[in-house]
């Protein structure tokens, strides 16, 4: 295509004359209603909010679109060295306020909204929130693209457009229901659809090794069709693409039922394809193991490393340069074909010899790991590869063998050894260790918080580090302040300006430091406190109008959002509210400090434990709420359909986060860096990035308690028997008694006999003591605000280092050698 624009068309776009000086809200006006009409076809007097947003959304595309090309053009021109972010999941949020606060255009749409008689925040809450991934890991993801875009990183983040993404969730009779979330119904104005992206991506088949390279010949193929959405950076002249992968029916008439004539079977086949990119699997830190989840991998990494390898070439003329214009960055194993796929193109089709290929490969890929949880592990059995993708199993069979007898044999290992590490684990059913793959292919290994990326070496890849010791590292996460203060919590994006001479924070985080100075300025207290109050009261009127329960904006509120798993121990919470529930009875006239308990969350639907926990909760609640002894000093909410802008409500409003995994268990955490940075408290054990957070608040403005990693191995180690807590603690023994015995399921006493009773895992009943001194510790704190508020400033101001941008920082640096955009190479404004 390109060959065949004239020049004169090649230079309109370098010299920025569309858009460019920012519009002011006449204009935005104007552009608003034109795309109503002209491109939505919908006359003004019949829009309906949802018209009105799309609208505007076309609006403020249009004024990132310039920026998003040129960034393209400047890539391009200085043959920037990029990372490529596979993630099978990016959990962006809305896109309409992010992109207007990062572009400074909230003023003028608010204004322009308001000369046509609406309201700009309420025509944003029409935009469905898109929830292409399960929790930590695909936010995570989504800061990183914020964070690459506002550092001017070269970065292209390639995932799956599902056309269904996570599950909404009901709750009908205190029991989650699953939905389907409906988030393309309204269209996606945000995202371009590129027709002419398209790389066929082929399954199946036999492989023919009478050749070399041997040839497969797959059975089954399907395109994968680019969208791109535009990830616009705060404040700056640079867009990067976010390019989600759908699939569509070809027009590939090579395959076999095609040849024999038998039209309709191969449409049949074919359609069936075209469910690859349909529906997320809501499956947070389980394993599945299920054919369609292989395919959506392959299909992301095949399409992705076609198109990066696509991208070179318009650059180089020489695949053999590929290491030096490329990083792959595989967020955790999900995507980790990619290493095969490569391989496979490098061999196969430019006819590199393998080990030339391998070299290329350990220079361009980097992986992190999310989780040592076993269960968690990827591994895919060795039939089902061998069915699906013969060529791929060939191929990592022949990196096995290499890293085998060239790299761990000529060490002087033992069998026992070379078994333990092989990427195919023996056993009845033959299986490839996904994260075994990664770390062998990979010339970096991270984990997401010191204590994980320790632990991580020491345990789950302690056979990998004896090998390659220097392949091993941390990068601590981070979250974006852009989101997590300027999109989520206004008010306080406006406190810190006022404080802290500007909004200069927004892009240096660790500018909150300056906020120590101030920490015990009792005027600064108070306007912090009304900060948070404020907050609260805008969560009281959502639950007052979506739950009809009334909860009180001066008590404390104690939250606990993110996942339901038995190791995040949401039952642990509960066991705590029932505790307190019992000491409020037995001594009503107590000073007793009203809190208010506000969980969320979704259980993977064929997790049964979790999906009890969440009718534990909504029993509960119901129970507590409804009992009149209790007055208003404990109510129990669990707010339904938890979500990137739900959470984006309730953590500016929380007072105490709920950090309270099984030290070991969670890899780092992120939310627990949103609630500090909003100036909430942090309850928490020593597990994930809490022990990072208490280094930098100071161990007075932060509860901790629980056994260590080491108390909790000793446990493990020495046959855990929960019991020996139970009957050693009467007032925790009631506690269980009654959730057992059905105190809060009296239409069926057994429900909870299990869920209480079981082998206690995660060692709730060992902590919960500890666990419930340190709740007295944050009563006896709230109730003398001063002290309270001031280390809620002292929180905010020490978490500069939680800032996704250093992450990215510690990555470009660390791991992908990677270079941002010079103000040099910025072109000049018009
Ligand atoms: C999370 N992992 C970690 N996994 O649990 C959390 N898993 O500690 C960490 O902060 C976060 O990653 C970011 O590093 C996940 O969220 C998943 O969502 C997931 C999805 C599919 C399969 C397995």
């Amino acid at each position: 295509m390109a060959k065949t624009t004239p020049t004169a068309a090649k230079n309109l776009l370098t010299t920025y004359d569309y858009i460019n000086p920012k519009p002011d809200a006449e204009l935005v006006r104007k552009s608003i209603v034109y795309k109503l009409i002209f491109i939505l076809g919908i006359d003004p007097k019949d829009a309906t909010p949802a018209d009105w947003l799309n609208a505007a959304m076309f609006a403020a595309r249009d004024l990132s679109t310039e920026n998003f090309l040129s960034t393209r053009q400047i890539h391009e021109k200085f043959k920037k060295r990029t990372v490529y972010y596979l993630s099978m999941e990016f959990l962006m949020g809305r896109a309409f306020t992010n992109s207007l606060i990062n572009q400074d255009l909230y003023g003028a749409f608010e204004q322009a909204f308001k000369e046509l008689g609406l309201n700009l925040a309420d025509i944003s809450e029409q935009e469905a929130d898109p929830a292409l991934g399960n929790g930590g890991l695909g936010r995570l993801a989504a800061c990183f693209l914020d964070s690459l875009a506002t550092l001017r990183v070269p970065a292209v983040g390639y995932g799956i457009r599902y056309q269904y993404g996570m599950f909404k969730q009901e709750i009908v009779d205190g029991k989650q229901i699953e939905k389907p979330d409906l988030w393309l119904d309204n269209g996606m104005a945000w995202q371009f659809a590129r027709p002419a992206k398209r790389f066929p991506v082929s399954f199946g088949g036999t492989l023919d090794t009478s050749h070399y390279p041997p040839r497969w010949k797959p059975a089954e193929q399907i395109n994968a069709v680019a969208y791109d959405e535009i990830v616009p950076a705060f404040g700056g002249q640079i867009a990067n693409p976010l390019r989600l992968w759908t699939a569509h029916t070809g027009d590939l008439f090579n395959l076999a039922s095609f040849n024999e004539g038998d039209y309709f079977s191969s449409m049949e086949a074919q359609m069936k394809n075209e469910t690859i990119a349909n529906v997320l699997y809501p499956n947070d830190a389980t394993a599945v193991g299920r054919e369609l989840r292989l395919k959506q991998e392959y299909f992301l990494v095949s399409a992705s490393v076609q198109d990066i390898i696509a991208r070179h070439l318009c650059r180089y003329d020489s695949i053999h340069t590929l290491p030096e214009d490329v990083a792959i960055h595989l967020n955790d194993t999900h995507p980790v074909l990619a290493i095969p796929e490569l391989m496979r193109i490098l061999i196969d089709d430019y006819y590199l010899p393998f080990d030339q290929a391998w070299a290329m490969c350990q220079k361009i890929f980097s992986y992190t790991n999310h989780t040592l949880m076993s269960e968690a592990l990827e591994k895919w059995s060795v039939d089902m590869m061998a069915q699906l993708l013969p060529r791929h199993l060939d191929i990592i069979y022949k990196i096995n063998h290499h890293f085998i007898e060239n790299v761990v044999r000529p060490q002087g290992y033992d069998d026992d050894f070379i078994r333990r590490v092989s990427i195919i684990e023996e056993g009845e059913q033959r299986q490839v260790r996904m994260a075994w793959l990664a770390v062998i292919a990979s010339h970096k290994v991270n984990g997401v918080a010191k204590i994980h990326s320790d632990l991580m070496v020491s345990s789950l890849f302690a056979d990998f580090a004896a090998l390659f010791p220097e392949r091993f590292t941390n990068v601590t996460n981070g979250v974006t302040p852009r989101r997590w203060i300027a999109v989520a919590n206004p008010k306080l994006a406006r406190f810190l300006d006022k404080h802290l001479g500007g909004s200069g924070w927004l892009t240096d985080l660790n500018q909150l430091n300056q906020l120590n100075k101030l920490v015990d300025n009792k005027d600064i207290q108070n306007e912090f406190a009304n900060v948070k109050h404020a907050a609260k009261v805008r969560l009281a009127e959502y639950i007052q109008r979506e739950m009809n329960i009334t909860i009180n904006p001066n008590a404390l509120f104690d939250v606990q959002i993110k996942r339901i798993h038995a190791y995040k121990r949401q039952s642990m919470n509960v066991l705590h509210i029932v505790h307190r529930y019992n000491q409020i009875l037995n001594n009503p006239n107590a000073d007793w400090q009203p809190r208010v308990f506000i969980l969320a969350g979704k259980a993977a639907s064929s997790y049964n434990e979790a999906k009890q926990t969440i009718r534990l909760i909504n029993d509960i609640a119901y129970f507590i709420n409804h009992d009149e002894r209790v007055r208003d000093l404990i109510k129990v909410v669990f707010i339904p359909n938890y979500s990137v802008s739900l959470a984006e409500l309730i953590i500016p409003a929380a007072d105490l986060s709920e950090q309270i995994s099984l030290a070991g268990k969670e890899a780092s955490g992120t939310s627990n860096m949103k609630f500090a940075l909003n100036g909430a408290l942090t309850i928490g054990t020593l597990d994930g990035a809490n022990v990072e957070i208490l280094q930098h608040v100071g161990a007075e403005n932060i509860f901790i308690f629980g056994n260590t990693v080491e108390q909790v191995q000793t446990l493990y180690r020495n046959g855990y028997n929960p019991y020996d807590f139970i009957d050693n603690d009467p007032e925790l023994a009631q506690v269980v008694n009654q959730i057992a015995q059905g105190a809060f399921s009296p239409d069926e006493p057994h429900r909870y006999h299990k869920l209480m009773h079981n082998r206690d895992e995660f060692q709730r009943y060992a902590d919960f003591r500890s666990y419930v001194n340190a709740q007295a510790q944050v009563d006896k704190l709230y109730r003398q605000p001063e002290k309270w508020y001031r280390a809620a400033l002292v929180n905010m101001a020490n978490m500069g280092y939680f800032s996704s941008d250093r992450s990215i920082e510690d990555y470009c640096r660390e791991i992908w050698r990677i270079e941002p955009v010079s103000e040099q190479e910025l072109p000049r404004l018009a």
